[in-house]
């Protein structure tokens, strides 16, 4: 069997059609990393998540691309390693860096696919044919023009929508939301925004029936997310705190949250993914995959981990249009008309890079050698 003969990354930036606000901060667009990795005539793809800038979590675009360019690619090379397990194994001798480390095991993963000729969920087991899709709609101006964008997702198709939320921008957006739509599954994101003094604050989302409140404290602090947790009604739901298996099993022992929101690059891997899956899954918490509005190819990887049958809630994956003008994919990622994203059947991610198009959006290409 033969190894790896070469390893590209391709380092893009690619505009919105339409800004993105959180409580860290908006942004117009995003950069990231494509890496590719050939073996016998097959390109496996995967996506580094990391952002310009250190927001979300200390990992950026150029901390990735420096370790992948130091450690992990060489560690492939020199290990001659094939397989993400084994990957997976060797690069946690490496602190951290998870975002880095699941970019290049993505990729591994979808030329392990290929090479079996079947697509990446069976390879996982997941037998979804569809996965549950929501729209993750960002801070805007004014609440009269997020109503409007709400009902232009919901015109779309988006069976769930999920909002951002900080000081300020919480309850009286909420309450404008249920005032003209008082059935709708509506889920709350803080993105980490408040502190515990908020209390009094997020108590008073109770009344507006969130399906969950998302990371209201700091992604260090599971502590505080179970004192909250037994004060409101809300289910709270780890993104940020959910750094590894350890964090998910200690958050459930602490009470910190019932739901986890699953993301490979936060995790550093398919393998950590798995085993957050499987745990929630045995412990009867629901689970369901979050995204870093990635491109096609990453989105790609979140729909077939999404079919596992954990992921028994909406996920925060949306068609290619409610993202960019044009995807790295093509054809591009459409809903269904039963508001669900069908889990491509093609080999491995079962999605076509657009190589002009990854061309075309690319700020830097390495290619590095057996
Ligand atoms: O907290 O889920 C988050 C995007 C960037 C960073 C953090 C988050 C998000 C999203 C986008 O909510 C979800 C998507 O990719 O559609
Ligand atoms: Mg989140």
């Amino acid at each position: 069997m033969k190894s790896i003969e070469r390893i590209e990354l391709s380092v893009f930036e690619l505009v919105y059609r339409h800004y993105f606000e959180t409580s860290f901060g908006r942004e117009e667009g995003r950069t990231g990393i494509i890496v590719r990795v050939f073996s016998e005539g097959l390109c496996g793809y995967g996506e580094v998540v990391a952002d310009k800038f250190p927001l979300y979590s200390y990992e950026t675009t150029a901390t990735a691309r420096l370790l992948l360019k130091e450690l992990l690619i060489p560690l492939v090379f020199s290990d001659g390693i094939r397989e993400p397990d084994d990957f997976a194994a060797r690069a946690a001798v490496y602190k951290g860096h998870a975002m880095a480390k699941a970019g290049l095991e993505l990729a591994l993963w979808d030329l392990k696919a290929k090479r079996s000729g079947i697509p990446l969920s069976r390879l996982y087991g997941a037998e979804r044919r569809e996965v549950n899709s929501g729209v993750s709609v960002g801070i805007q101006d004014t609440i009269p023009q997020l109503l409007e964008r709400i009902e232009n997702f919901l015109t779309e198709g988006y069976p769930r929508i999920k909002i951002k939320i900080k000081p300020g921008w919480d309850t009286a957006v909420c309450r404008e939301i249920r005032r003209r739509w008082p059935g709708l599954p509506l889920q709350v994101d803080a993105n980490a925004g408040y502190t515990p003094a908020d209390t009094d604050r997020l108590r008073e989302l109770d009344e507006f029936d969130l399906t969950m409140l998302e990371q209201p404290f700091t992604g260090e602090d599971l502590w505080d997310h179970a004192r909250l947790q037994k004060l409101i009604r809300t289910p709270i739901c780890l993104d940020e705190s959910a750094k590894s298996f350890l964090a998910v099993r200690q958050a459930r022992e602490l009470g910190s949250g019932r739901i986890v929101n699953i993301k490979v690059g936060r995790v550093g891997g398919i393998g950590e993914a798995r085993r957050i899956h499987d745990f929630c899954l045995d412990q009867g918490m629901p689970v369901w995959c979050g995204g870093m509005l990635e491109t096609g190819i990453g989105r790609a990887h979140n729909i077939h981990l999404a079919a596992l049958p954990g992921f028994q809630l909406a996920n925060d994956i949306s068609a290619s249009r409610r993202y960019f003008d044009r995807d790295l994919i093509d054809p591009e990622i459409e809903l269904t008309g039963e508001g669900t994203i069908a889990v491509p059947e093609g080999p491995g991610i079962g999605v076509n890079p657009d190589e002009k198009r990854i061309r075309d959006v690319t700020l830097l290409h390495e290619t590095f050698s057996a």
